[in-house]
């Protein structure tokens, strides 16, 4: 469905549709958050009733956000989403494409698969067939980025606020690493624009995402460069592996660990950097790289994953050590590639 189609139909799809869900990925990110919390306040504006669902907690430096007091985690009031999941005459997924991005609610939402889908995302290779209503732009920032566009479209006077704009700078800010990538057109610094033009005051929103660590956030930041940064020169690779222990002894709280991968790629020559995490009996890598080396191949090939070409996620189901090895196996295959 093309991005107009599917702007032109949306007031008349929705007219259809009273009880709607939105729901996004595990380990919400701030472009998860700020797109669901906007298009669930743009909803109502149209007279929906929306819930928001996300299947954990988010991140702390977002608990400010507006509408976040009324989102639903699954993982701490399960019995209260499934109740809403079975009431929904529809749902919207963003910021996400795999059914399976939807960690422990997956199961309780295939068991829906009869209420229609409407995908709202930005991510690789979407599997299409599964919604009634499909707006996949990979070469757009974010999800909010296409919110934001959404009711752009639908008349920006009648329906922005500053709390719609507050969700979708966020996004827009946290998924373009404040406007440094992932960007591919006008539009994002237009709507931005737009969005600056009501009553907002951008630098404080700025500061309540990038300038709200805990100390041990930062202090874990600087362990795992200077202690922990592998780097290989000869792939232009650096990657850093966190213990659970290690982790523990930051005090680790969700979120805590977003941001890292980003900093070995400040280092010139480095063309992807790699955190692995250990949690939960799992091992967590989010990849990063620059220029046209793309990360999302990668992690879907070896790592169960996938995402945007320079930025992806993926999971192994072993040790830490084991994951290191793995990824360090793979590296020559890619080894032209990251030469380039
Ligand atoms: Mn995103």
């Amino acid at each position: 469905m093309s991005k107009q189609l599917f702007f032109k139909s949306f007031r008349e799809i929705m007219t259809n549709y009273d009880d709607v869900v939105v729901v996004s990925h595990v380990n919400p990110d701030g472009d998860a958050v700020g797109s669901t919390l906007a298009l669930s306040f743009f909803l109502r504006k149209l007279g929906v009733n929306v819930n928001v669902v996300l299947p954990n907690d988010f991140p702390s430096f977002l608990s400010w956000i507006p509408g976040i007091e009324d989102v639903i985690i699954f993982d701490k009031d399960s019995e209260k989403a499934v109740e809403l999941f079975n009431n929904a005459d529809l749902f919207f997924f963003l910021d996400f494409n795999m059914a399976s991005r939807t960690g422990l609610m997956h199961n309780d939402l295939c068991h829906c698969k009869n209420t229609p889908k409407i995908l709202i995302d930005h991510h690789l290779s979407p599997d299409k067939d599964a919604f009634l209503a499909c707006l996949s732009e990979e070469y757009t920032s974010s999800t909010s980025e296409l919110v934001a566009e959404l009711i752009d479209y639908h008349g920006f006077d009648n329906y922005m606020d500053d709390d719609i704009a507050t969700c979708l700078l966020v996004g827009i800010m946290t998924d373009t690493g404040s406007f440094a990538h992932s960007i591919y057109h006008p539009y994002t610094f237009e709507v931005c624009g737009k969005l600056m033009s009501s009553t907002l005051n951008y630098p404080l929103i700025h500061r309540m995402v990038y300038d709200n660590s805990s100390e041990n956030r930062l202090r874990l930041l600087g362990y795992s460069i200077s202690n922990k940064m592998i780097i290989k020169d000869e792939y232009n690779t650096a990657f850093i592996a966190l213990s659970k222990d290690e982790l523990d002894s930051f005090d680790y709280k969700v979120g805590d660990t977003e941001g890292i991968v980003n900093y070995p790629l400040s280092i010139s020559d480095v063309k992807m950097s790699v955190l692995l995490t250990e949690r939960q009996g799992v091992i967590r890598l989010s990849f990063r790289s620059k220029g046209d080396f793309s990360v999302h191949e990668l992690a879907k090939k070896y790592f169960s994953g996938g995402g945007h070409t320079n930025a992806a996620g993926g999971t192994l189901d072993c040790s830490l050590e084991q994951a290191v090895e793995k990824l360090v196996s793979i590296l020559p295959e890619y080894k032209t590639m990251l030469n380039k």
